[in-house]
C-alpha cells in the first residue's frame, strides 16, 4: 500500500474518530532513526528538563524522521555499565562526567583538578576554548563523538551525616562516597580520607545505610537526587568543577545523514547552554531552600585544602599524568596550579 493511501486512511479512520479535524492531517512519518540517551539524573534536574524540549525540536525540525528516546536516573545501568554499552552502540547517547570517561578517556578529567577553576567564567572559556577542543579531540580516539558544548554539573560541594567539614583535617579519615573515577579516589586518598568508588545511582542508599558517612555533589544534584534527606551537613568546598560530556557512539552518529546531524547537533548544544544557565542558577539560589529542608551550611576557607594537596604531591602527579601540554592549557585558564 503507497504512503499517500495509508495516510489517508489514517487520517479517515482517525476523521471517523473524531480524532482530527480533518482527514487530510498526515500521519507523522514513523522515525527512520530511534536513538536511545541515557543519563543518570532525575527528572526534575534542569538536564533533563532542557533534554525533553531537545528530543521534541530535533523530531519536530527533521519531521519526525529522528527520534530520541529519554532514558533518564540511570534507567538502563550504572555509570560504568552505560559506558560500555555506549561503547558497544547499545545506546547511542549518553551525558557523562569527564571524570568517570577518564576510564577509558584519561584526559577527560582534567577539568575536575582541584580547586582548578576560581569561577564559571573561567570554566567557560577553557570548555569552549582551547581545553575543551584538546578533550574532545582524545575522547574522538575512543570512537565517541563529543558534542561541541559541555553541559554543566556545577561546582562539587561536601555533604556529610557526621560532622561540618571546616578544614582539610575534618577530611581525615572519612569514609566519603566518591563518583568512579582515577582522580576522584586519588585527591580523596590525598586528603587522608577513605574514598569509596559507588556510582550514582547506587548513593542514596550507601549514604542511607551508613555505608559511607559523606559524599560531594552540586547543589542542584543534592537536592534533585533528595540527598538532604540522608545528610544533615552541607560544607561549601567548590572544590571542583564537574560537567557533562553530551556523547555519542561514533558509528551511531555517523549512520545518521548529514542533514539530520546538523540538526541534532544544533539543538543539542542550544540545550546544553539553556541547561548552564539553569543550573548556575539552581545552584546559586538553592541554600536557602536545602537549609529549610534541615541541612547545616558552612562556608570553609579553601586555602587549607588547597595546601593539603599541595604538600601530598597532588598536583605534581596529575601534571606528570596528563603530560605538560595538557597541563599547560589548563594552566592557560586557571593560573598556576602546582
Ligand atoms: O555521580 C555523581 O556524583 C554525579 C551525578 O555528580 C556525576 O554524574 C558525576
Amino acid at each position: 500500500m503507497t504512503q499517500s493511501r495509508r495516510t489517508i486512511l489514517a487520517g479517515a479512520s482517525a476523521f471517523a474518530g473524531g480524532l482530527v479535524a480533518s482527514p487530510w492531517v498526515a500521519r507523522a512519518q514513523t522515525a527512520e532513526f530511534t536513538y536511545k540517551y541515557a543519563n543518570n539524573l532525575q527528572l526534575t534536574h534542569p538536564l533533563n528538563i532542557r533534554a525533553r524540549e531537545m528530543v521534541e525540536a530535533i523530531k519536530a525540525e527533521t519531521k519526525g524522521r529522528f527520534e530520541i528516546q529519554i532514558f533518564p536516573t540511570s534507567q538502563l545501568g550504572s555509570d560504568t555499565d552505560t559506558l560500555s554499552q555506549l561503547r558497544s552502540g547499545g545506546v547511542e547517547f549518553f551525558t557523562l562526567s569527564g571524570l568517570i570517561l577518564s576510564t577509558l578517556v584519561p584526559a577527560a578529567s582534567i577539568n575536575g583538578i582541584g580547586f582548578a577553576f576560581p569561577n564559571y567564567d573561567a570554566v567557560w572559556k577553557a570548555m569552549d576554548g582551547d581545553l575543551g577542543a584538546y578533550v574532545r579531540a582524545q575522547i574522538a580516539k575512543a570512537n565517541l563523538f563529543a558534542m561541541e558544548k559541555i553541559w554543566d554539573n556545577g561546582f562539587r560541594q561536601t555533604t556529610s551525616s557526621a560532622k561540618p567539614i571546616v578544614t582539610a583535617a575534618d577530611l581525615e579519615g572519612m569514609k566519603i562516597r566518591v563518583p568512579p573515577s582515577p582522580l576522584w579516589t586519588s585527591m580523596y586518598k590525598a586528603f587522608g580520607s577513605a574514598p569509596t568508588s559507588i556510582n550514582f545511582n547506587e548513593t542514596y542508599t550507601a549514604l542511607q545505610t551508613k555505608v559511607v558517612d559523606g559524599q560531594e555533589n552540586p547543589l542542584a544534584i543534592i537536592s534533585t537526587a533528595k540527598l538532604y534527606e540522608v545528610q544533615k551537613f552541607c560544607s561549601l568546598t567548590n572544590h571542583m568543577w564537574d560537567g557533562f560530556w553530551f556523547l555519542a557512539n561514533r558509528r551511531a552518529w555517523e549512520r545518521l545523514p548529514e542533514d539530520i546531524r546538523a540538526i541534532a547537533a544544533k539543538h543539542i548544544n542550544e540545550a546544553g547552554i539553556k541547561e548552564r544557565a539553569d543550573v548556575a542558577a539552581l545552584n546559586a539560589g538553592l541554600q536557602g531552600d536545602l537549609a529549610a529542608k534541615g541541612m547545616v551550611f558552612n562556608t570553609p576557607d579553601p586555602a587549607s585544602f588547597r595546601d593539603k594537596l599541595k604538600k601530598a604531591g597532588f598536583f605534581a602527579e596529575w601534571k606528570s599524568k596528563y603530560g605538560d601540554e595538557a597541563w599547560a592549557t589548563l594552566e592557560k585558564y586557571t593560573g598556576p596550579l602546582s
